[in-house]
């Protein structure tokens, strides 16, 4: 294997950890643990976020290490890329979900790897890449498992690793979950991290503005019960009035799942005033949205998670996903 020698410990290497842009569970669990790990075997490790992490996040462990992308940090963190041997791509299949640092990572000559389980990746130097398992940290957990360190499993990392899951899997729910899924939770477990509070940590979601903005959104939730269908919007009136944070609006797509028979869920956001405005799809069953998204909003995704965009306004873009919905009756009919 083309990076066994980064783990053997033999060299100190110069290392980048990148998650994408909003990082979120999965994305942050995934690299904190890698930087851990990695420090463990004594390389010169950095992680480095395209944009600002949630303030939910504040509490894992490790999280004061990230450096963030600003106009103060980008100066070292361009010649951090320059000088680096190899950099982790982490929980992203596009580059575009690096935003600025998709230049810094064209100048730099480092060996470049993927980590992660989303379909369709772009072509790196070391692909470790499986769109069947539910979160990249599981495959960060198999990259230690195959290294024979699971003894270098400690606590933090081995909450960050069950951050990853926990989220990634919507608490052990989604259809992605396999036997592996609590096979490594368990493993995880045995290290002995606090599964009570990094629950209740992670259930913390909620402040002033980010319920006022759910409920705007539930307001507004239509369902066309013919097409086991519900869509919702947030606008930028909406994020003016209740001093909208990124990751405010996340979660509310889920909602409208949890009606009877209902299996796709459309949530619309209008983040600025002006294009595109982003669609999120959610579905229950054989209902593709990975798919539908491709095929309508030049986006993409999971089965049954997805994400796209239109160059439209907020109405037009609703319009528009109106007129194509009857299109997919069967589809939908028979998704469950
Ligand atoms: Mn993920």
């Amino acid at each position: 294997m083309l990076i066994s020698s980064i783990f053997n410990g033999k060299n100190k290497k110069r290392i980048i950890l990148l998650p994408h842009n909003n990082p979120d569970g999965d994305a942050l669990g995934s690299s904190l643990a890698l930087l851990f790990y990695l420090r463990e075997l004594k390389h010169n490790v950095d992680l480095i976020s395209p944009t600002k992490y949630s303030e939910f996040f504040q509490w894992l462990p490790g999280i004061e290490e990230v450096i963030v992308l600003s106009e103060e940090t980008q100066f070292l963190i361009k010649k951090k890329f320059i000088n680096s041997d190899y950099i982790f791509l982490i929980d992203f299949n596009n580059l575009s979900r690096v935003k600025k640092l998709k230049d810094f990572l064209s100048y730099s000559k480092a060996k470049k790897i993927l980590i992660d389980h989303h379909p369709f990746p772009f072509n790196f130097d070391f692909m470790l890449s499986d769109s069947t398992v539910s979160a990249t940290s599981i495959l960060v957990f198999r990259l230690i498992s195959k290294m024979n360190h699971l003894n270098k499993i400690d606590k933090k990392i081995a909450t960050c690793l069950y951050v990853g899951l926990m989220t990634d899997t919507g608490f052990f729910r989604f259809p992605s979950v396999t036997s592996e899924t609590h096979f490594i939770a368990g493993k995880l477990i045995e290290k002995g991290i606090n599964i009570v509070e990094i629950y209740d940590r992670l259930q913390e979601k909620y402040n002033k503005n980010k319920l006022k903005l759910l409920s705007k959104a539930l307001k507004r939730l239509k369902i066309i019960k013919k097409y086991r269908t519900v869509y919702t919007s947030i606008n930028s009136n909406d994020i003016r009035n209740y001093s909208y944070n990124s990751g405010d609006t996340e979660g509310i797509i889920t909602y409208g799942l949890g009606i009877k028979n209902i299996v796709f869920s459309v949530f619309f956001f209008e983040e600025k005033e002006k294009y595109p405005i982003k669609v999120s799809f959610r579905s229950k069953g054989n209902f593709d949205v990975g798919l539908f998204s491709k095929k309508h909003f030049e986006g993409g995704g999971h089965k049954n998670a997805a994400g796209g965009t239109l160059e439209k306004n907020l109405n037009e873009t609703i319009k528009y996903f109106l007129k194509i919905i009857p299109n997919y009756y069967m589809d939908l009919m028979f998704s469950i």
